[in-house]
């Protein structure tokens, strides 16, 4: 059920311990850690504790979860020193943008120029 621990996601077995991971921030109602295949010299994902497949589903069910990802997000930005030069913040959001986890995630980006229109 949404919302509920699954046992088959890998980010809900980071979230649960059973999978270790570099957090570097953690909050009630999200954790943060380094991504294994980082794009930039930070790219930090941003999780919240509760299982929902995307952005959207947990945007439409805990909107404050979304608001306290967005905040850590932005705190790692200061505490990385990416804010100055720009970094980005991006949920990919189905197989046919990239998405390969379906545990809702946003990645921040940053320490080196990044390009737009994205990939
Ligand atoms: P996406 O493609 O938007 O679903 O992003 C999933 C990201 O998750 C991808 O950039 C790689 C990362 N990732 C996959 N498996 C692991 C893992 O076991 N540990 C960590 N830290 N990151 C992972």
């Amino acid at each position: 059920m949404a919302g509920e621990p699954q046992a088959d996601c890998l980010f809900c077995k980071i979230v649960e311990g059973k999978i270790p991971a570099t957090v570097v921030r953690e909050s009630e109602t999200t954790l943060a850690f380094r991504d294994i295949n980082p794009q930039a010299p930070t790219h930090v994902l941003v999780i919240p504790k509760v299982h929902y497949p995307d952005a959207a589903s947990l945007a439409a069910a805990e909107p404050g979860v979304i608001a306290d990802i967005l905040r850590e997000a932005g705190e790692i930005a200061a505490d990385e020193k990416i804010a100055e030069h720009g970094y980005r913040v991006v949920f990919n959001t189905g197989a046919g943008a990239g998405q390969t986890v379906f545990h809702a995630h946003l990645h921040v980006l940053g320490g080196r120029g990044l390009q737009w229109p994205p990939g």
